[in-house]
């Protein structure tokens, strides 16, 4: 079994549906959910809209190898109404990225593991330093409590008490 940590973000459509089902899908075509941070409601990184995101960060325990969790990601963005454009920042019901595949370090053009834009973004770096403070980043060997003192983002990050 493999520790695998996944960031879901999404501003668009009921995002409290969309997230409890990324869940039970993710849970049954991956593995079992062991981690979960809270709800964070989120500042649009990148590009401006009006809906502000919300961002979570879970650990799964699989068995499957990093190809094989790339398409179920992707399958499942699909199957929960996510719409892919030309735009590469757009709002969208969810995405599911990759961030950390135990200390494995891929870069192969379609799947880059660790994610490349981890430290540059307090929406990810705020929700992982919830369940994995002290879990050290394989490419720059600092924690991710570490990453998130040195990040410059100052982005709106916000936790919700909501449970999901
Ligand atoms: N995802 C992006 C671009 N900008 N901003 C926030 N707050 N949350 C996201 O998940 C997000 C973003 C690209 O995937
Ligand atoms: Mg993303
Ligand atoms: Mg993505």
């Amino acid at each position: 079994m493999n520790r695998l940590f996944l960031l879901l973000g999404g501003n668009l459509g009921n995002k409290s549906v969309i997230f409890k089902e990324a869940h039970n899908t993710l849970q049954e075509k991956l593995g079992k959910i062991i981690k979960k941070s809270s709800i964070y409601e989120t500042e649009p990184w990148g590009f401006k809209t009006k809906d502000n995101f919300w961002n979570q960060a879970l650990i799964i325990e699989t068995s499957l190898p990093p190809k094989e969790i790339l398409k179920i990601t992707k399958e499942t963005e699909t199957e929960l109404g996510r719409i892919r454009g030309e735009k590469r920042y757009t709002s969208r019901t969810i995405d599911i990225d990759i961030l950390f595949f135990e200390n494995m370090i891929i870069n192969e053009p379609n799947l880059e593991i660790p994610h490349p834009r981890i430290i540059n973004r307090r929406f990810v770096l705020v929700p992982l330093s919830e369940i994995a403070p002290y879990l050290i980043h394989p490419v720059f060997k600092k924690t991710i409590n570490e990453l998130l003192e040195e990040c410059t983002d100052t982005l709106e990050v916000k936790k919700l008490e909501k449970e999901i």
